[in-house]
């Protein structure tokens, strides 16, 4: 006979939190959201945190290698999708690691044989001002000479004039030398007036370049998520079928963290696929979609540093309507917190979750951390915003943003649903969609995480552990939903905009 659950699986918006005691030293600039990406022993730290428990979700929609580093520089952490071939995933990752804060790997290179015709087309093509004249071209060849804006006149000299003629060359140049601190380099650039300070090693090849203006960016991050090397730390998805050729790749271009991007992740594939990457690499994991403590245990034995919680909640995801199989977002975060919690209390072991999909409201996220999931994934909430690969369009009066899932028939993503046997899958999980365009990453995180750290000071909690400690949580009736919002009141139109 089947086996019932006799209560009802529930979502977000059916809790609420009851405010605990707020102590006066509980402000919002005292909450940290630092929060473990990764499994680590008690006792011990995380190879790997997040300042903020935001991450991107593994969309061709969401998370390209913008998205990563804007997210990184954030904070937080996009796991770039695997629905690609994997060369191209791959250089999305080499994007990403060569971003490094404040030390830009140079992307316009040319040698001094090119024309000032060269010089207008990377213009064009990269919209980068500053060009790096390096013997052969390329990012790390011997440096021969910078070309600004100022070097040239667009109006006047010849599309043909070489670039030797006109480039400011080496002896000319101030630079640093490979080792220098990004403060160093800094009080180069101000003590010279410089725009931009070329970095060179001993053979007076090119390193990187340091922009002003990337400095004062860096400043303005101070919870930017970077390896020791001061790189973006990156992810990215994998599926259970191509990973003896996609994870190669993949760590060689630098990846930080893997997941197995699957919208059932209960399954041997999962635990063959994080055998594998474990036997071979010294990388780390995630798997999922688990929904219930079974799924989350067989996975964490399997060897997987996180577990991503959630089937058919996600906002594009038609798998409960076509499928029938699924669970409560809330419900199912709250059963694999609780089952996290015991393994920890009797191996040592603390295997953070992520609460993957559903998120509609900002307070949803301060739920799902509260019931012990350590970060979330987003899909929607990210694709609104500048930084998403997809195209901005205006549909009526207002600016939209694409997103489609990855079940859909756009992304083709059919690893990511398939349940073994032919490959190609005949029906859709996923829907084509738009959703409102909301303006910057940065600006939106900031206003979540204002509500988030003060919900959190309402809880009397000043990190995310001693939220998931403290927090009191109440489901709310249907009726009482009702009284929740704006009632019995005639809204004036400005109220009306609003989200
Ligand atoms: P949301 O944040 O509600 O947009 O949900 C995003 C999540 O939805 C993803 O992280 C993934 O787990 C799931 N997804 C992605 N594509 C599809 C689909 O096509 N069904 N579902």
């Amino acid at each position: 006979m089947a086996t019932y659950y006799n209560e009802p699986s529930r979502t977000f918006s059916e809790y609420l939190l009851i405010p605990n005691l707020t102590t006066k030293d509980c402000t919002p600039a005292n909450v940290s959201l630092k929060t473990p990406l990764v499994k680590y022993k008690k006792g011990e730290k995380p190879a790997y945190s997040l300042n903020i428990p935001f991450s991107s979700a593994v969309m061709q929609s969401v998370s390209d290698d913008k998205m990563a580093a804007a997210l990184a520089r954030c904070g937080g952490i996009s796991f770039i999708f695997g629905s690609q071939p994997i060369e191209e995933q791959a250089n999305m990752i080499r994007k990403v690691k060569s971003y490094k804060a404040g030390f830009v790997v140079s992307r316009s290179n040319l040698t001094p044989d090119h024309t000032l015709q060269d010089i207008l087309n990377l213009k064009e093509k990269y919209a980068h001002s500053t060009f790096a004249i390096t013997h052969d071209g390329t990012a790390n060849g011997k440096l021969l000479g910078i070309v600004a804006s100022r070097d040239y006149r667009i109006s006047r000299d010849a599309r043909d004039k070489k670039i030797s003629t006109f480039m400011t060359p080496f002896d000319s140049l101030v630079y640093g030398k490979t080792g220098i601190t990004l403060s160093e380099a800094n009080d180069l650039i101000w003590e010279h007036k410089l725009n931009v300070l070329p970095i060179v090693n001993e053979d007076q090849c090119l390193d990187y370049l340091v922009f002003r203006k990337d400095y004062d960016a860096h400043k303005e991050y101070p919870l930017e998520l970077l390896d020791a090397n001061k790189s973006y730390i990156v992810g990215a998805g994998i599926n259970s079928k191509d990973y003896k050729e996609r994870v190669p790749a993949l760590v060689e271009a630098g990846v930080d963290v893997l997941v197995i991007d699957s919208s059932d992740g209960y399954t041997e594939w999962q635990r063959e696929t994080i055998e594998y990457v474990k036997a071979n690499f010294d990388v780390k994991i995630g798997a999922g979609n688990v929904v219930d403590r079974e799924g989350f245990l067989y996975l964490v034995e399997a060897g997987a540093d996180f577990v991503k919680v959630g089937i058919g909640g996600g906002s594009i995801c038609i798998t409960r309507e076509q499928k029938g199989i699924g669970r409560g977002q809330a419900s199912a975060v709250i059963e694999v917190a609780a089952a996290r919690e015991q393994y920890f209390n009797e191996t040592g072991i603390y295997v953070p979750i992520c609460s993957d999909g559903g998120i509609v409201h900002d307070y949803h996220i301060t739920l799902a951390l509260s019931m012990g999931a350590d970060f979330v994934m987003m899909g929607r909430y990210f694709a609104r915003f500048d930084e998403s690969p997809t195209r901005k369009l205006k549909v009526g009066n207002n600016f939209v943003k694409e997103f489609w899932g990855e079940g859909s028939n756009r992304a083709r993503n059919w690893e990511r649903y398939d349940t073994g046997g032919k490959s190609g899958l005949l029906f859709e999980e996923g829907v084509d969609s738009y959703v409102p365009y909301a303006g910057s990453l940065q600006e939106n995180l900031d206003k979540t995480i204002s509500k988030i750290k003060s919900t959190m000071c309402n809880c009397g909690s000043k990190s995310i552990e001693e939220m998931q400690r403290n927090a009191r949580i109440t489901l709310v009736s249907a009726t009482s939903l009702v009284e929740g919002g704006a009632h019995d009141v005639i809204l004036k139109e400005s109220s009306l905009s609003g989200e």
